[in-house]
């Protein structure tokens, strides 16, 4: 077995995002792409001698071999141990878990989440930080410079490492522990949640449908959903993972899930139903008849949080990203607890976490977590929804709307332009961005504007300051509407226009979404010339 020293060069463009860094899943396999970007990771975090690391994927096309690559290199780094999920698999949580009991010193996560997987979709690698959670800013600024003055890298000559049993190999003077990337999550959440209650819930006639969009979690939703609480075999739906996820997009909005949609419409729908994405951080929840939008159920979440055990105590506090809806806002007032709005990305509740200052975060994406791991969680909130309707008794469809009743409806829609010309997507916003100043008191489609600004951040923990995170006009009548573009793309651009508006009236809290939004929808288009900067004339994605 030998170490050798590759020389290299620099490659552009490897610039970590939203969420670690994405490519086509060929650029990630010509010469050099990978090991180029692993060892900027090493270079990155100040070298890895005598470290160990968690490493897993959500098991798309090039995991298998991607996992191989990443040994080598570690092995020829230095590193004391990588623990490895079975088969090179980890969901995202399992991972960020995985990195905590453990106490390693961080994690490599391959994933793009939410983008097709495939030889012609997207491949990603992310570093995870000691903490479980996704590097802050101060790293992947690190790792981007090492990307851009690279000259070598380090790997070993060997052959394949055997990830398929769980049990502890060598690879040089490297251990390599294959662990079982189901049990330790699954004994988490049974700490987190009254699995009894749950239970009694299931055994009472009570029925679920979770799609695991053939991604990775279905292992996980099979041991704890069927096998652990007892619903009935079959419950989760497209529970074996593959490298192209069936073909599809495993993206859970109404879009991408539209069988569960159809199912949870029909005459014969479950009383719960659920998916979740590539990785398994995010979920979508669905009651009989009723789609909960992201931003609701992490209000709803943070109302009810109490009923589930790790939460009885109540909530230190709770974050939601600021394009994320302010129902979560309207309940942390009414607890009297603290509520923070961070940029978009789960990187930026690291420190709120690790501070002990929220308890709860969330995202309009779908995505939803607590201090359990550091990262979302869909698995997680499934079960904490299911604790809370077993406590309560009641339906999704009641509980949703007695929150309306108690904090009204803030209505929300995110239309997302994919595949933009990256040039129009950045003049579109340069010139927004230029006219922010003169908007107050402008109108627009019947809205008056009241503010306008491009949000930064100061993170309250250690001070660093985050900026350009999005373009934000609110209107007299407390609606408003956000512009972004998206960081995890790997072709073009994808502008996403964040739409709300606030409706207290329970009379008028059942509206469609779409009808309730169509004012501001309009004024958005008047002032950022969606239309006429992208030539489309709708979005592609209505969620
Ligand atoms: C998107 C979402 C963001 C999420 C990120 C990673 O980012 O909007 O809320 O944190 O994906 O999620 P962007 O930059 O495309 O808007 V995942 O499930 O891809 O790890
Ligand atoms: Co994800």
């Amino acid at each position: 077995m030998e170490q050798i020293t590759v020389n290299t060069k620099p490659i552009q463009g490897q610039k970590p995002g939203t969420s670690g860094l994405r490519k086509k899943t060929r650029t990630f396999k010509e010469p050099h792409f990978l090991e180029n970007y692993v060892q900027s990771i090493f270079d990155g975090i100040g070298g890895i001698e005598g470290k160990t690391l968690v490493l897993g994927g959500d098991g798309r096309y090039f995991n298998d071999r991607a996992s191989q690559v990443i040994l080598r290199m570690a092995a020829a780094n230095g590193a004391a141990r990588v623990i490895v999920g079975q088969d090179a698999i980890l969901s995202t949580p399992a991972a960020s878990h995985l990195i905590r009991k453990r106490g390693t010193d961080g994690g490599l996560i391959l994933s793009a989440s939410h983008n097709p997987g495939g030889p012609d979709a997207d491949f990603g690698l992310k570093y995870n930080a000691a903490n479980g959670g996704p590097a802050p800013e101060s790293i992947t600024d690190k790792i981007y410079a090492a990307t851009q003055g690279l000259t070598r890298y380090r790997i070993t000559e060997t052959q394949d490492i055997d990830l398929s049993t769980p049990g502890v190999t060598a690879l040089g003077q490297m251990q390599v522990e294959v662990v079982d990337p189901v049990a330790d999550y699954a004994m988490l959440m049974e700490e987190i949640f009254d699995f009894d209650a749950i239970r009694a819930l299931l055994s009472n006639g009570f029925r679920l449908r979770f799609d695991a969009m053939h991604a990775v979690t279905g292992p996980y939703a099979v041991e704890i959903l069927e096998n652990r609480l007892g619903a009935a075999s079959g419950s989760v739906v497209n529970a074996v993972p593959s490298p192209d996820f069936g073909g599809g997009h495993p993206d859970p909005n109404p879009i991408w899930a539209s069988d569960l949609v159809a199912a949870m419409m029909s005459d014969d729908a479950p009383d719960f139903g659920a998916a979740s994405d590539g990785d398994g951080d995010r979920n979508m929840i669905m009651g009989r008849g009723v789609y909960v939008t992201p931003s609701d159920s992490l209000a709803l979440l943070a109302a009810h949080a109490h009923l589930a055990p790790a939460y009885k105590r109540g909530l230190k506090g709770v974050a939601r990203s600021m394009p994320t809806s302010a129902a979560v806002d309207r309940v942390a007032e009414k607890k009297g607890i603290a509520c923070y709005e961070t940029p978009t990305g789960w990187k930026f509740f690291g420190n709120l976490l690790d501070a002990g200052k929220a308890t709860l975060c969330g995202e309009e994406s779908a995505g939803t977590g607590s201090d359990h791991v550091r990262e979302k969680d869909g698995l997680w909130a499934v079960l904490l929804w299911l604790n809370i309707l077993a406590e309560t008794g009641k339906s999704v469809k009641e509980l949703l709307s007695e929150h309306y009743a108690e904090y009204g409806r803030n209505y929300y829609s995110r239309h997302d332009y994919e595949d933009v010309e990256s040039a129009k997507a950045s003049a579109l916003m340069d010139a927004l961005r230029g006219k922010l100043g003169s908007l107050p008191g402008q109108s627009f489609a019947g809205l008056t504007v009241k503010t306008a600004d491009e949000f930064s951040y100061d993170d309250p923990v250690d001070g660093s300051r985050a900026t350009a995170q999005g373009l934000r006009v609110g209107f007299e009548d407390g609606s408003r509407v956000v512009f972004r573009l998206s960081g995890t793309g790997t072709v073009g651009a994808t502008l996403r226009v964040y739409l709300e508006a606030l409706e207290t009236d329970p009379a008028k809290c059942d509206r469609d979404p779409q009808e309730a939004l169509k004012p501001i929808i309009a004024a958005a288009d008047e002032i950022a010339g969606i239309k006429s900067h992208t030539d489309r004339d709708a979005p592609n994605v209505i969620t």
